[in-house]
């Protein structure tokens, strides 16, 4: 079978079914993958009900009903079928869209999967988005909440850009005319949003010598090339607010900056993506940022009313997205603060801090990047903290940098293998990834991953 037929066989099935029950994750991701699902289903006239998941574990298969409407899981599943068997779902009422890697049960459920055609930077949106558009090709609109789930899900951040599938996807967003890809792009988080030289300064891939992590460096960068600041209201510019030429002229000069110190010009520009429908300045204006508003809202708990978003809603519902994006930024200003006040312990290899219970788990992962752009960059960051529901475990994130990455070193890798270790589970990415462990480890596991991260950087440098 290739790609499309399982693509056109997810269609058919979803489309001949009388009712649907949407299982999916609490993150940017996941939230726009059942968006583009229940408004899918909607259009289509099938009644549907919702249930997002911050993981498919045991504890929270009690929330997957025992009903006869056919379950969609996506964004998770794949490597849970075990559970979902478990759980005494059939085959024919469950359907798998993921993007993780599957897991072998004695069921077979029926699943669209990108990993086994070779397509590792699609995410679990742009599947959904895929079985959207079998179902009815009136559903391109959707393509614009596709392309927030990949950039959400960090599938554009290798390449500086979508590229495949994901791509594509982006293009028929293009065609439905709600998005806009702007190739050559400035690299960099809050195009939409940030004051031009605050955006700047926020660029941490690559590093800008005078301007990152310096915001009054980045402004005086900018007012000696003669470029206006605020508009004629007072109010602090955009990037995107800028005319071409002085994008341009900023390019050049950006360019020039990390020339003369030897820095390579590689990432300094990628492909952005703009949504001409949304209110301009707004956190909905581009894929990044929307991406970071629906994960706010699933990261304190209210993943629905990201889905409302996505789904439409600019009224009430959306003013708490946008009061949840608000606290979720202080919060993280917060951790980011304590991380850098505190300071971390190092070994060899990386460097680590334990927040116990003063931060919500959902966030220490975002506060350690943050925090690595203040620490230094060359050692992964680890932070450990508590769970308040759980006294028995202790949640790892660690994050790194492009570069490191491209040295050898593999999170995900490192992360999984030294959880097993413990009596834990890891996962994520290369560059961004976490565990649970048992409480109590943190030592011996702190004393593995700095064996592993040695080897891997003995190893050296992989192609990627
Ligand atoms: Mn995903």
């Amino acid at each position: 079978m290739a790609f499309t037929d399982d693509l056109l066989e997810a269609s058919e099935i979803i489309r001949s079914a009388d009712s649907v029950t949407i299982i999916s994750h609490i993150d940017a991701d996941g939230i726009a993958s059942e968006a583009i699902l229940k408004e899918a289903v909607g259009r289509g006239k099938i009644p549907s009900e919702s249930v997002f998941l911050r993981q498919l574990e045991p504890l929270m298969m009690k929330w997957v009903p025992k009903d006869d409407s056919l379950k969609i899981f996506v964004d998770l599943g794949a490597g849970q079928q075990n559970l979902i068997e478990e759980h005494g779902l059939l085959y024919e009422e469950v359907i798998i869209l993921d993007h993780h890697i599957g897991q072998p049960s004695k069921t077979e459920y029926r699943q669209v999967n990108c990993l086994p055609y070779g397509v590792t930077k699609l995410s679990a949106a742009g599947i959904a988005y895929l079985v959207a558009r079998e179902m009815d090709s009136s559903n391109r609109d959707l393509a614009k909440l596709a392309v927030v789930g990949n950039v959400g899900d960090m599938m554009a951040r290798e390449g500086c850009g979508l590229v495949g599938p994901a791509r594509e996807i982006a293009l028929d967003g293009v065609k439905a005319g709600n998005v806009r890809a702007i190739s050559h792009d400035l690299n960099c988080y809050g195009l939409s949003t940030r004051p031009i030289h605050i955006c700047l300064s926020y660029s941490d891939d690559p590093v800008i010598p005078g301007i990152s992590n310096n915001p009054n460096g980045a402004q005086l960068f900018l007012e000696r090339l003669g470029i206006q600041l605020r508009d004629s209201e007072g109010q602090w510019r955009v990037w995107e607010d800028l005319g071409s030429e002085e994008r341009r002229i900023i390019a050049s000069a950006l360019v020039e900056q990390l020339v003369a110190h030897g820095e390579s010009v590689d990432r300094l520009f990628g492909e952005s993506y703009i949504f001409p429908d949304e209110a301009p300045r707004s956190p909905l204006r581009n894929a990044s940022e929307y991406a970071t508003l629906l994960n706010a809202c699933g990261r304190w708990t209210r993943p629905a009313i990201g889905s409302e978003v996505c789904r439409g809603d600019r009224g009430l519902i959306y003013q708490q997205a946008e009061e949840m994006l608000r606290h979720h930024r202080s919060v993280i200003r917060e951790l980011f603060q304590y991380i850098i006040r505190t300071g971390v312990a190092r070994t060899e290899n990386f460097q680590w801090i334990h927040t116990q219970d003063q931060f919500p788990d959902t966030i220490v992962g975002i506060g350690a990047g943050m925090a690595l752009s203040k620490l230094d960059r060359r050692l992964p960051i680890m932070v450990f903290c508590t769970l308040p529901d759980d006294p028995e475990v202790v949640k790892v994130s660690m994050r790194t940098v492009d570069r490191v990455v491209r040295s050898g070193i593999d999170l995900q890798a490192a992360l999984c293998e030294a959880s097993a270790l413990v009596g834990g589970a890891g996962g994520g990415h290369a560059i961004a990834a976490g565990a649970y462990i048992p409480a109590g480890t943190e030592e011996t596991f702190v004393r593995r991953i700095d064996e592993i991260l040695a080897r891997q950087s003995a190893q050296g440098t992989k192609d990627c």
